[in-house]
This record gives structure tokens, C-alpha cells and sequence, in this order.
């Protein structure tokens, strides 16, 4: 195993859901953790939560990945006890509406894409140079069954997560020859704040897709995100699906009852 102890880790959309569980899974771990989101007051209570409970450094920025010149300005103005990012976790993501593509809103899909793939890319290019200069890090994707899938309505939000797994392909060509590497962990339904921000906080229909069943929770994928970070430097897990027992594809769940 190659410890995560001491290492810097560099999470997006650490104030909830699967970042959130990352953060603590390598908080556990020794890590030191720069945790990134919008909501700030969440994530510096995480910090200092985290830091208490596993003595461990812990930093918390708040972040807006759309932005790019703000994505630029925080990276460059890091104290310089945290530039050396050793695992970035690329997890700020979000899904908005199941309109059909002929009715969807376009702001809807401005916002998924902007976040998905425009933040995505705008924090590994503020991050992945070092880690090339260095010879050593890194970068972890959270993908999506949606990536590999399509469902009813799922359109933009399935063709960002395609471009996750495609940059990821692309990246590993890119970094060949360096010691740096790049996995992209895709999960199926994981029962966080997803669907309440799909839904624009409409929780009734947000609870019905975890609902009946047995979806995958954050800790989940955090496990696997670890795992991927902790293979000997030599190991490059470059893929990683998983999905809850219950469910067999991005549109096939099984229910107990209708939901
Ligand atoms: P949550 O809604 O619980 O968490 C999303 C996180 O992303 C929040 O911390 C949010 O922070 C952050 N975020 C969203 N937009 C921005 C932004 N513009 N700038 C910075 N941070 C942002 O959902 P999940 O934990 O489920 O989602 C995490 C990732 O997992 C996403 O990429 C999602 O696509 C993916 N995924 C989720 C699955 C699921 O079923 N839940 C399954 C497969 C993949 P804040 O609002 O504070 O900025
Ligand atoms: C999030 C899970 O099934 O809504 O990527 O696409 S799903």
C-alpha cells in the first residue's frame, strides 16, 4: 500500500455528498486536505471537524469551479506549504432537470457543462503542471455510470460525464512518460444531495430515486477513491465502475415498490 499520510489532497465539492466522504476517508488516512466548494461555512466546519478528529492539517477555500480566473487566482495564491498537491479528487459536479433535450432550458445545460467539464479542466490546469514538473501525483475523476450510459432525460448531464471519461483517456496519453497518474472512479446512484439539486430542491421527487431500494451511500465510493490513491506507484487504475447491487445499469433499478 502507498500511504496517503502526509500527502496533500485536493478535494472539489467537499462541502457534501461523495467529496465530502472523500474527505473524511482521507482525512482518517493522515492526509493533509484542501477542501474546496462554494459553501464555504460547510467546509471550514469540516476542516476544523476533521482536523480535531484525526490530527490532521485541513484548509478550506471557497471555490465557484466555473470561474475560471478565480480558479486560476486561488491555485497561484496558495501558501506555499499547500502548492504541492499530490491527489487531486476532480468531484464538483451536478446534475440540473430530465427534460427532454428538445424542451430542456439552456441555462441548465450551460451550468452542467461549465461545472462538469469547463470546472474540471480549469482545476486540473491550474494543478496538473506541477504535479508534471514533480514527476509524481495524482488526479482522480469522479465520473458516472451516466458516462458510459445514456437514460431517458439524461442527456447533458450523461454527455459531461462521457467527456469525463474521455478527457481521462486522453489524459493518460497525455502523461505518458511522467510518473503521474489518472483514474476515473464512476459510480451508479449514490444517495447524496444529487437528486435535491437536480430537482432544484423539490425533495419529494428528489427521495424517489433512492427510494425502494438500495443505492450506493458516499462512503461507498470514497473506499474506492482511496483504493485507486493507495495502489504502489507503478499501478494505474485507470477506470472504475460500480454501482449498487440493486441496480443493473444507468436506467435499471430494482424496486421493491413503485417509487
Ligand atoms: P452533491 O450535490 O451531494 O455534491 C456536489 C458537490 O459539488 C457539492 O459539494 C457542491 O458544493 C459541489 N459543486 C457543485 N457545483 C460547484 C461549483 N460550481 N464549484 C464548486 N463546487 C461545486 O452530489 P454528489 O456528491 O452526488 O456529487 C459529486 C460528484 O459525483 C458529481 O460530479 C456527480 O456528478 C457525481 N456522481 C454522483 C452520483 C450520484 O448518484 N449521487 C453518481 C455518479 C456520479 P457547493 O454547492 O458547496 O459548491
Ligand atoms: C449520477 C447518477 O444515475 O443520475 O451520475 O446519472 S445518475
Amino acid at each position: 500500500m502507498n500511504s496517503v499520510k502526509g500527502k496533500i489532497v485536493c478535494i472539489t465539492g467537499a462541502s457534501s455528498g461523495i467529496g465530502a466522504a472523500c474527505t473524511e476517508e482521507f482525512a482518517r488516512n493522515g492526509a493533509s486536505l484542501l477542501l474546496l466548494a462554494r459553501r464555504q461555512e460547510r467546509i471550514e466546519a469540516t476542516a476544523k471537524s476533521l482536523a480535531n478528529k484525526y490530527q490532521v492539517r485541513a484548509l478550506a477555500l471557497a471555490l465557484d469551479v466555473q470561474k475560471q480566473p478565480e480558479v486560476e487566482r486561488l491555485f497561484d495564491s496558495l501558501p506555499a506549504e499547500w502548492k504541492k498537491i499530490d491527489i487531486l479528487v476532480n468531484n464538483a459536479g451536478l446534475s440540473r432537470g430530465l427534460d427532454k433535450l428538445h424542451e430542456a432550458k439552456i441555462g441548465d445545460w450551460e451550468e452542467m457543462i461549465d461545472t462538469n467539464i469547463k470546472g474540471l479542466l480549469y482545476v486540473t490546469r491550474a494543478v496538473l503542471p506541477l504535479m508534471v514538473e514533480r514527476n509524481e501525483g495524482h488526479v482522480i475523476h469522479i465520473g458516472s455510470i451516466a458516462g458510459r450510459q445514456t437514460y431517458p432525460g439524461g442527456n447533458v448531464y450523461c454527455a459531461t460525464k462521457h467527456a469525463v471519461l474521455g478527457l481521462t483517456h486522453a489524459m493518460k496519453m497525455d502523461l505518458l512518460g511522467t510518473n503521474v497518474r489518472v483514474s476515473s472512479v464512476d459510480p451508479g446512484l449514490v444517495e447524496t444531495e444529487f437528486s435535491s439539486v437536480r430537482y432544484r430542491g423539490n425533495e419529494e421527487q428528489a427521495a424517489k430515486a433512492y427510494a425502494n431500494t438500495t443505492v450506493l451511500q458516499p462512503a461507498d465510493v470514497a473506499e474506492i477513491v482511496l483504493f485507486c490513491a493507495t495502489r504502489p506507484p507503478h499501478v494505474n487504475i485507470l477506470e472504475t465502475v460500480v454501482l449498487a447491487t440493486k441496480q443493473a445499469s444507468a436506467s435499471m433499478v430494482h424496486r421493491t415498490a413503485p417509487a
